[in-house]
């Protein structure tokens, strides 16, 4: 097969001054930040679905970006065209991970048998293209909202059967991953919500959809699978109400239901502020309960309400993310996967490099920039002091618990008024930070 990107070598840093749009400007994978090079930090990984069929439709127009290599082909045999020329991409850009679901690496067939055997066809190619190139899977998951069958949901469905197919779907795609080496499986719960309570048990739903997570890892331990298991939050769409709504509401459940220990979150950008969140809020709240696990890097349009999956150009937004990972010591089984489409309008295949530079980028200064206020050290200072009666005295009591409301009553009385508080300084972290940026 001939190269999908004749016109395009592999991706070079060339520094902050080239004027080469398609080379690095930040991304330097071997250059060290706080001792560990970049590409460990930030274990880039593209997604399939977006990058190779992802082709521009909306939902008031078709098609834009028609591949060349989409041109020839249909059903298995384009999904076995489009392989190769994944691989040539990733590679190309030195992006070292993947993910994919199920049915966007193979099509549906007529059954669930048919299904799976394209399945093996396209495992059996990605897994000649793991042996080449080195590029790894970061996760895999199966898709189950595309279908008609879904259209209740999977493990929330009315139907006992859709469970069922959804089970079955889930066993095959767990087997598939871990024969290709995968880091991770994610559950994104794509139409596990509802639509109107009117007709929906939600108590009922959700102890199903607990159930379908304990038949998951039973079925992790059975065969051996050693990844990580991710839960990705959505608060709405397709649904107007999706169960795993954010990083909190996830905890939640995962806590109520005993599933704590076998999960972490995959958090994405756009996701948490659809939730009314920002990304930083979403991962400190992970991080605090020791469950962020990876993340599904891009943004939304401050102008829309919807899941634009854009590729993150902003340097705040990558900036406050690199500190969320480096101050929690590192992403470990998960990465930062490109969760994101090119425009309807960039068309070209070029286009995608573009979006992916831009990205990688981003998220390289981001880094670059959380390590500089790391080492300057007057941020986590601030934090620090600003805290600082906790760390003696009465305050160091109550976190101790050596104290309670009698005694605390007692400490006021004899006291008679709190101690003048402190600015809280916000502007001034403002424009610390962007001292930085
Ligand atoms: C949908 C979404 C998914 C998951 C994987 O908004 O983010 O693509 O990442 O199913
Ligand atoms: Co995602």
């Amino acid at each position: 097969m001939p190269a999908a990107f004749p016109n395009l070598g592999a991706i070079r840093y060339e520094g902050p001054n080239s004027k080469n749009a398609l080379a690095f400007k930040h991304y330097n994978p071997g250059e060290l930040v706080e001792g560990k090079p970049m590409r460990d930090h930030l274990r880039f990984s593209v997604v399939y679905w977006h990058t190779m069929c992802g082709n521009g439709t909306d939902v008031f127009g078709g098609p834009t970006a028609i591949r060349p290599w989409e041109k020839k082909f249909t059903g298995l045999d384009l999904a076995k065209a489009r392989v190769p020329v994944f691989f040539e991409f990733a590679e190309k850009l030195g992006a070292p991970f993947y993910a994919f679901h199920d049915r966007d690496v193979a099509p549906h067939g007529k059954t669930l048998r048919e299904s799976n055997s394209f399945f093996d066809a396209i495992v059996k190619l990605l897994k000649e293209q793991h042996k080449r190139t080195g590029v790894k899977l970061l996760w895999g998951t199966s898709q189950l909202f595309a279908h008609a069958r879904y259209a209740h949901g999977a493990a929330t469905s009315c139907n006992a059967d859709v469970f069922a197919f959804a089970a079955a779907q889930v066993k095959k795609t767990l087997e598939v991953t871990k024969e290709l080496g995968g880091l991770g499986y994610t559950f994104w719960g794509g139409r596990e919500g509802y639509s109107t309570l009117w007709n929906t048990n939600m108590k009922r739903e959700l102890e199903h959809l607990a159930k379908f997570l304990h038949m998951a890892v039973d079925y992790k331990k059975a065969i051996g699978f050693k990844g990580q298991f991710y839960i990705e939050p959505k608060p709405k769409e397709p649904t107007k109400h999706q169960y795993d709504s954010d990083a909190a509401a996830c905890l939640n459940f995962l806590r109520e239901f005993d599933l704590l220990k076998h999960f972490k979150l995959n958090l994405e950008t756009n996701h948490a502020t659809l939730a009314g969140h920002s990304m930083q809020h979403e991962m400190q709240v992970a991080i605090a309960a020791g469950a962020l696990g990876s993340m599904d890097a891009n943004t939304g349009d401050e102008l829309l309400g919807w899941d634009t999956d854009q590729f993150p150009t902003s340097i705040y937004l990558t900036t406050q993310c690199m500190l969320e990972v480096l101050k929690m010591g590192g992403l470990t089984t998960g990465g930062v996967n490109f969760d994101a489409k090119v425009r309807r309008e960039s068309f070209e295949p070029v286009d995608l490099f573009h979006a992916h530079i831009g990205g990688m980028d981003a998220f390289a200064r981001g880094l670059k920039i959380a390590a500089a206020i790391r080492k300057d050290g007057r941020l986590a200072e601030f934090v620090k002091q600003r805290y600082a009666s906790w760390d003696s005295g009465i305050g160091r009591d109550i976190e101790k618990g050596k104290v309670g409301f009698r005694e605390l009553s007692a400490y006021m009385m004899k006291k008679g008024e709190a101690t003048a508080n402190t600015s809280g300084r916000q502007e001034f972290l403002e424009n610390l930070i962007n001292e930085f940026i």
